[in-house]
């Protein structure tokens, strides 16, 4: 049956084809959607089974997109508000070429007078802009500011430099047969025998583009089965062989008690180990400070589990391999890089890497490298060398700002406390709520620093929240991606599995996409640039998209799958200069990183107690004795988003603290309660949840709440400091070499709301809202 075409008339309908993306917020996963419209108007969205990857299936996002398209708080047109009003709603609408007109104005004054550094351009994850975030700050903005504002840059960073500087890029992805247009059923291609989920739901995440219902086909359809690192017995750990449910933090400890069974009952590949690998026996000797015994008292995982995993995982019956899908708690976690670290050198010595049904290697593209953006602002001379070294805080942690190519986030909030070493003036926020949010720690801490650092404010939005209505002067509409032209890669071009198009389907807005508005911003700002290549197709033609490709190649394939090539070392295809074995110093991977040594730092894995912990702290532990993990992700937000789409949030209607059932009793707290969540940096309240899933010792709360319904205007903004978890987040936890963060190893301890000891007691009704 022929494919059918991106655009077609049926029933008095168009229905136009398209791959999901954002906003609203959600990885590069590009789903294949067929979306109905009717008389200019969105009336339906389907699965498309013809999508290689997802094949007709959905998440609830995805089918609330209408909700969000045409919700009744949407910004439809830009807004602007007098400086002396903000935290209050008095926005008044103006036109778009007013608003940029406006903001080209300020963006000029603030660079000839202060500078391009005292502009800093915040994004958060996974969208449109996020992808291109550093490379358009500079070539758009001018300035050398781009800013992730979680502490310690704590999501995917610390993974993908522990690649980088262990092997020379790329990111090692569960092979789910990505790249064949059959799938599963693809000759050579076998499934994985174990994959071995580390810190990720993939089934609620699907992060970074891994679209994670494929653990469940291949458990399914061809045997796999299921390791799972992890402290919450979630639906796919209850699935596994193994649960591995530890004290969360310790994940370096645990994955360097694996290392320690496999090598030391001789479990590794010895062809791989010394091929491919440098500094083997340094690894060899450092694993036995970790025996599965001594190991067992540190993340409460027993022996037999640590042995019984390490086993399975290292095995190959037929010749199988197995695969790891490391997720963020590899990340938020002081020892991020060390996990990071133990990880790969688990995939590498087992011989599990880039082979059939392992970990797949995305081909090493120039494109994608931050020091090509770079490079590529200096040579359109947007910035200069000289400009580009005064990110905050790329003196203090070189390791961290090198390879991202940001600033570094803590240094910004310290920054924007003191002045030091200058004054942030203008603030940017495209695709980031950084008050009240997801993605910042110590929240109210940012809130009042950027008050009063920034004379100058704006974000590009398709809701008002508690940043928006903070800090900023001026919102510009964003388009959804059901109104405008993108291209869509997995793991922002790290793994390519596919090529997909998303498609425009209708118009809403009077605003801009990600990518319009940087382009937009830079053909006022760097016109010398930004006139020859001024539309999105341009851009990723010149930049991204494979050669002879174009928008129009793409939307008529729809999506295009890159070959897949397994032992691409052995090739020379890993190397920029066609040489044998990988891009690190030694041409292996570096199980003792000559980079981490160079950095000054501990060249092989190892295990730091989180800051605060029963056996780091346990004076503190004494007040606070529960271990509290934060942000398994839920099926129907995305971070701080969709609490205002009313078929989402009746879902899960409140942020929700899950703890086991005996700890609940013996706090008098019941199922439904309310209950206050305190560590040494204050409180917020969630709602009890009481599951079995925890170890009674072990608490998990839910991030980036705050209260759409709730009074907008300052001090409330929303309410997200009533329940916001990173209100209590600590600002600086970070680990190795400036990546890290506590978000899922902190503290606490938890009692139940009452009318006596909250003011402010009586949260809002569920909410009713309005519906399409
Ligand atoms: N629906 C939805 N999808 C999302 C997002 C979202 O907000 N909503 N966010 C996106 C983003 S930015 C990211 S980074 C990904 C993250 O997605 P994942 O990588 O899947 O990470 P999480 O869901 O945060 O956590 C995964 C698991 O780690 C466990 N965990 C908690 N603490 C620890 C620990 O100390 N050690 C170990 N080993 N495990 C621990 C949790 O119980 C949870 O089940 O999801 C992306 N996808
Ligand atoms: N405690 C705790 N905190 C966490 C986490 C955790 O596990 N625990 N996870 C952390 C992780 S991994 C991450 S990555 C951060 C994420 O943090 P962020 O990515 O900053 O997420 P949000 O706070 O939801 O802010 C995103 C904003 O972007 C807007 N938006 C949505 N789509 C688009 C788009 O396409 N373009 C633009 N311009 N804007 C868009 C949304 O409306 C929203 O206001 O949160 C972190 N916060
Ligand atoms: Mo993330």
């Amino acid at each position: 049956m022929a494919a059918k075409p991106w655009k077609r008339e049926e029933m008095g309908e168009t229905i136009v084809r398209s791959c999901a993306w954002s906003p609203p917020g959600c990885h590069p996963v590009g789903c294949g959607v067929q979306l109905h419209v009717k008389d200019g108007k969105l009336v339906d969205v389907e699965g498309d089974p013809e999508h290689p990857i997802n094949r007709g299936a959905l998440c609830p996002r995805c089918l609330a997109i209408k909700d969000v398209v045409y919700h009744k708080d949407r910004i439809y047109r830009p807004q602007i508000r007098d400086r002396a009003d903000r935290g209050k709603n008095k926005w008044r609408e103006i036109s778009l070429d007013e608003a940029m007109d406006l903001l080209e104005e300020k963006t000029r004054y603030f660079r000839d007078t202060y500078g391009p550094e005292s502009i800093v351009v915040f994004c958060g994850t996974g969208r449109e802009a996020t992808m291109y975030h550093n490379e358009l700050t500079f070539m758009s903005f001018g300035s050398p500011n781009a800013c992730y504002a979680q502490s310690g840059w704590s999501c995917y960073a610390p993974r993908v430099s522990s690649v980088a500087y262990l092997m020379g890029g790329g990111y090692p992805e569960i092979d789910y047969a990505a790249r064949y247009a059959d799938r599963y059923d693809h000759e050579g291609w076998s499934a994985p025998n174990y994959i071995l989920l580390w810190g990720k739901e993939p089934l609620k995440s699907n992060a970074d583009g891994f679209w994670g219902h494929s653990v469940v086909d291949m458990m399914k359809d061809c045997d796999t089965k299921l390791i799972v690192a992890d402290p919450r017995l979630t639906w796919i750990a209850s699935k596994a062989d193994v649960h591995l449910q530890l004290r969360p933090g310790t994940d370096a400890a645990l994955a360097l008690s694996l290392l320690n069974v496999i090598i030391n009952e001789d479990l590794y590949d010895h062809d791989a180990v010394e091929k491919w690998t440098y500094g083997f026996e340094a690894l060899q000797e450092r694993v036995q400070e970790y025996p599965p015994e001594k190991v067992e008292k540190i993340t409460w995982v027993p022996a037999e589990q640590i042995y019984d995993a390490a086993r399975k995982y290292a095995a190959h019956p037929e010749g199988k391999h197995s695969a790891i899908g490391w997720g963020l708690a590899v990340d938020q976690n002081p020892n991020g890089i060390q996990v990071g670290h133990a990880l790969l050198s688990l995939i590498a010595i087992t011989d599990n890497m880039d082979v059939p049904g392992g970990n797949t290697l995305g081909l090493p593209t120039k494109n994608d490298t931050n020091v090509d953006m770079i490079s590529r602002a200096m040579e359109a001379d947007t910035v200069s060398k000289q400009l580009f070294d005064k990110r905050i805080g790329a003196k203090e942690f070189p390791f961290v700002c090198d390879l991202m190519s940001t600033n570094h986030p803590d240094s910004v909030l310290d920054t924007l406390e003191s002045f030091e070493p200058y004054r942030l003036r203008m603030g940017v926020f495209q695709s980031s709520n950084v008050v009240g949010g997801a993605i910042s720690a110590a929240q109210t801490r940012w809130l009042e620093a950027m008050k009063n650092s920034f004379e100058f404010a704006c974000a590009t939005e398709i809701f008002h929240n508690p940043t928006t209505m903070a800090v900023c002067d001026l919102v510009i509409p964003l388009k959804t991606w059901v109104e405008h032209d993108t291209l869509v890669v997995s793991h922002y071009s790290f793994n390519i599995a596919f090529y997909g198009m998303c498609n425009k389907a209708i118009d809403v807005v009077e605003g801009y996409s990600d990518l319009e508005f940087m382009i937009e911003v830079g053909k006022r700002l760097f016109p010398e640039y930004w006139n020859e290549v001024n539309t999105p197709a341009k851009y990723f033609e010149k930049y991204l998209l494979p050669p002879g490709e174009t928008f129009e190649t793409l939307q008529q394939k729809h999506t295009i799958q890159p070959e897949e090539i397994y032992r691409k070392c052995e090739k020379g295809l890993m190397r920029f200069d066609g040489g044998l074995g990988y891009m690190s110093q030694t041409g292996r991977i570096e199980l003792w990183s000559h980079a981490y040594s160079n950095y000054g730092d501990d060249p092989l894995p190892y295990f730091v107690e989180p800051p605060r912990s029963p056996i780091s702290t346990p004076e503190l532990f004494k007040e606070y004795p529960l271990v509290l993990t934060t942000g398994g992700r839920s099926y129907t937000s995305f971070h701080s988003e969709h609490r205002q789409i009313d078929r989402l949030r009746q879902q899960v209607k409140w942020p929700l603290l899950e703890l086991h059932p005996d700890t609940a009793k013996s706090l008098g707290i019941e199922d439904g309660d309310w209950a206050w969540i305190e560590n040494p940096f204050g409180r917020v309240k969630q709602k009890a949840s009481l599951t079995y899933s925890l170890d009674p010792r072990v608490v998990h709360a839910h991030h980036g709440w705050w209260y759409p319904e709730d009074d907008p205007e300052e001090p409330s903004l929303y309410g997200f400091r009533k329940s916001n978890i990173n209100v209590i987040m600590p600002h600086k936890a970070i680990g190795k070499l400036g990546f890290g963060d506590t978000f899922k190893c902190e503290i606490c301890k938890v009692y139940k709301v009452t009318d006596d000891n909250d003011l402010d007691n009586h949260l809002p009704a569920p909410p009713v809202l309005a519906q399409v």
